[in-house]
Formats: structure tokens, C-alpha cells, sequence
């Protein structure tokens, strides 16, 4: 079937196939990797400072390990160190949550029939159990390969072209779905088409092999590979699961309103480190509570505000409303409904404003929708302290 193309998404190759990559792709598996390496280094009188992670991304098991041992000086050999770890990684199996986008892009593409292939560096076996906990999975691949069923794991091209083989096409008829650099160099090798999907913050720079970097799975775009389209977007917006944020307004940047126009009334991330970790960077809309102040329209941007570069994930809610005041101190509520847009980088700082006042729009009529406008009322919004 052809799909029309808009001049924002032209089509870039026709596949038929999909071929996904599991831990940092599908499943957030990286944090509670850190976590069960947090409590394994601690018996040898050692601290996991987080640093490990970008190495260890996307490599096979017995390389990750490796790459600790010796990082830490640890009086193991690899083997020894993953026979150790897996069986306090395997209590936590069921706890590792699907990313963003994760079960609609499996569910997408099953339902339109896309035969999809499920390729990871790690077991097979360990495969088998992380996905039997997420209910339709399994059923979706027709094909699934573990680093134990071939001679060489990612980044050697091995698995996918086994993958392909499995699917009974040709390699350059698949896309290949991927969060690691040994992976996307692992797909380009096997001449397949790879869409990059970085699982640490700001690396996007190093996917240079990819055909495409997105930002997270709800940037995926199946119509430029000439799949089926997703048909959940509605005026420029994707509905969301909501969720809840709150707390009392704090100062931020102080640049907001001076350098934008656009005044943004931060919450402190305190205690909500692993929400923020949970959702993809982006500007989200949704309804804004303010305790003495009633409920309004709000856009918002969480992440790293690309532009200006910033160390820190914060959350940046404009409420679409004109106050004759500050705020600062009162307590605000949000309830976050839709995606807009990754954040992105500007030449100019007009550039980043015009944008901004886009997602405003968009944000403003969408929220008329029933299926956004019936959050308007959730208690959430108007809960006192
Ligand atoms: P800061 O960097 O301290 O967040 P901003 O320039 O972004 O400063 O301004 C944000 C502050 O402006 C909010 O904390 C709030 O007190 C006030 N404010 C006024 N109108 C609005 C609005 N429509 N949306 C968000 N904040 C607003
Ligand atoms: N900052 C960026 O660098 N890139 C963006 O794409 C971006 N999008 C935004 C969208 C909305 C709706 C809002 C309210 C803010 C956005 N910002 C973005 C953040 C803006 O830079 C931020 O509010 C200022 O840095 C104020 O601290
Ligand atoms: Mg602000």
C-alpha cells in the first residue's frame, strides 16, 4: 500500500519488515541494571557511579561484565561475575517496565500485519522470561534470536542477517529499531535501514551511521519506511495515559519571560526523579491547577531545553492564561494528557519562540476535545496540600 507523504516525513526507503532490538529499545532495562549493580559493587566496598552505563550499552553480557570487572577491580573473572549477578537481576524481571511507545508499536505493527523479529544480545532463555511478563508480546514475534544463538553479538551484523534469513527476506527489505551504537553498527553492517532511538540523554550526536535518530518511540514514524501509519495521532497531538505532577511553584532560569516572553512556572523535580526519568523528553500539554487560582489550558517542554543546553531535566509548564501576578510558592498541579513534539534545537531564538507559540496552539484547540477537555475536572487539579 503507498501512504501520502507530507513534506515533513518524505518517504526515506520501503521496508517490510521490522526488527527490534529488547533491553533500551523496548524495555527500560537500564535502571535496574544500575540497581542490581549498585547492590552487587557495594559487597566489594565499591560505589557504581552510573559512568559504566554509556560503555556498556548494547554490548553482549560477558563484554559488559568484563568492562565492570576491570572498571572496578574486581577479583573476578566476567563469568564469574555474571553467574553471581543473574540471579539477583532475575528477581527484578517482571519490574522492568515497557518504554514509552513500546506496547502501541508492537501493537501497531501486529495488528497491520508486519512481520516483526525481536533481537537482542542477551540469551535467549533471559529473553523468553523479560518479555513473558508484558502480556502480547511473545505472540507478536514471528521471529526471536539471543545473543547465545549466533557466534557474534551485536555490534556484528550476525543477528539481524539470521533475523532476516528467519523472516524469509531480504535485509535490505527490514528496519531495524535500536537504543545502542553497537547495535545501529551492527544493522548497518547487515545493510538493513536503522532507526536509532538513544536510550541515554544527549548522545544523539554519536548515531551518525543511523538513517534516522528519534527521540523516543512516539517519534516513530512508520510512513516514512512505507509501513502503515499509526492512526492514534488527532490534530497534531498523541493522548496519552495521564499523569499527575505537582508541587510548589519554584524560581527557575529567571529567563523564561525576559528571554522568551514565555513565563514558565517550575516545580522543584524533587521526588520525582524516576517519573521524569520514566517519560521522554518533549513538550506535552495538559490542565494546570493552581490552589487559589482555578484550572487552565497548559504546554509544557521536560527535558533539556536543547537550545540553551542545560545539565538539569526540568519541567517548563506555560499556563495559557494572562495573570495580572507572580506565583511563586503557590501550589500547582498538573495533568499531563498528550505529546506534541520532541524538543529540538533552533538557529535562532525567534525560531525556538515561534515554535513555542505553535505547541500553544495546538495545545489550546486540542484541549477542547472531550478526550482531553474531561481532565479539566480531575480532582487532582483542585486537592488541596
Ligand atoms: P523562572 O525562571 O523563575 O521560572 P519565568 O520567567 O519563567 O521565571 O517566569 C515564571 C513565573 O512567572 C512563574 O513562576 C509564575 O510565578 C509567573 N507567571 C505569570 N504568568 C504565568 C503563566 N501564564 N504561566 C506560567 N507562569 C506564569
Ligand atoms: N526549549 C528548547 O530548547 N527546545 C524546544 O523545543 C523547546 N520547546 C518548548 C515548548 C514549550 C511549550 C515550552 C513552554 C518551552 C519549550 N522550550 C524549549 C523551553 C524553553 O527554552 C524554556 O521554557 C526556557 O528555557 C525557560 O527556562
Ligand atoms: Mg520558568
Amino acid at each position: 500500500m503507498i501512504f501520502r507523504m507530507s513534506i515533513a516525513n518524505p518517504l526515506k526507503k520501503l521496508v517490510k519488515c521490522v526488527i527490534l532490538d529488547l533491553d533500551g529499545t523496548l524495555l527500560s532495562t537500564d535502571s535496574i541494571m544500575s540497581d542490581v549493580l549498585k547492590g552487587y559493587l557495594v559487597k566489594y566496598g565499591k560505589q557504581w557511579d552510573g559512568r559504566e552505563a554509556t560503555k556498556i550499552v548494547g554490548t553482549t553480557p560477558l563484554e559488559a561484565a568484563a568492562t565492570i570487572a576491570e572498571d572496578y577491580k574486581l577479583p573476578c573473572t566476567a563469568e564469574e561475575l555474571i553467574s553471581e549477578i543473574t540471579p539477583m537481576f532475575s528477581k527484578h524481571w517482571c519490574n522492568i517496565k515497557a518504554l514509552p511507545g513500546a506496547n502501541r508499536l508492537i501493537k501497531h505493527f501486529s495488528s497491520h500485519e508486519v512481520p516483526m523479529a525481536l533481537a537482542s544480545n542477551s540469551p535467549r532463555e533471559n529473553i523468553e522470561t523479560k518479555i513473558s511478563c508484558h502480556p502480547g508480546w511473545k505472540e507478536s514475534f514471528s521471529v526471536i534470536i539471543g545473543g547465545d544463538e549466533v557466534r557474534s553479538g551485536k555490534p556484528s551484523p550476525e543477528i539481524f542477517l539470521e533475523a532476516a534469513k528467519r523472516l524469509n527476506v531480504e535485509p535490505s527489505s527490514c528496519l531495524v529499531i535500536e537504543d545502542s551504537l553497537p547495535g545501529v553498527t551492527a544493522g548497518k553492517a547487515a545493510h538493513m535501514e536503522v532507526v536509532a532511538v538513544p536510550s541515554l540523554p544527549k548522545q544523539s550526536h554519536l548515531y551518525v551511521a543511523a538513517d534516522e535518530v528519534i527521540n523516543s518511540l512516539l517519534d516513530l514514524r512508520p510512513e516514512k519506511w512505507g509501513l502503515s501509519p499509526f492512526q492514534d495521532w488527532i490534530e497534531g497531538t498523541l493522548p496519552l495515559e495521564p499523569w499527575y505532577i505537582g508541587g510548589p511553584v519554584t524560581k527557575g532560569f529567571g529567563r523564561g519571560s525576559k528571554v522568551l516572553g514565555i513565563p514558565t512556572a517550575n516545580l522543584s523535580t524533587d521526588g520525582y526523579s524516576t517519573l521524569l526519568s520514566e517519560h521522554p523528553s518533549g513538550v506535552y500539554f495538559g490542565w494546570a491547577g493552581l490552589s487559589t487560582r482555578g484550572v487552565f489550558k497548559m504546554v509544557m517542554s521536560i527535558g533539556w531545553n536543547p537550545y540553551f543546553n542545560n545539565t538539569e531535566k526540568t519541567i517548563e509548564p506555560w499556563l495559557l492564561h494572562d495573570f495580572d501576578e507572580d506565583f511563586y510558592g503557590e501550589e500547582l498541579r498538573l495533568v499531563i494528557v498528550g505529546y506534541i513534539r520532541p524538543e529540538a534545537n533552533f538557529p535562532t531564538l525567534e525560531g525556538l519562540i515561534a515554535k513555542i507559540h505553535e505547541d500553544k496552539k495546538i495545545a489550546e484547540t486540542a484541549l477542547d476535545l472531550p478526550l482531553y477537555s474531561k481532565y479539566r475536572d480531575d480532582p487532582y487539579l483542585r486537592s488541596s496540600v
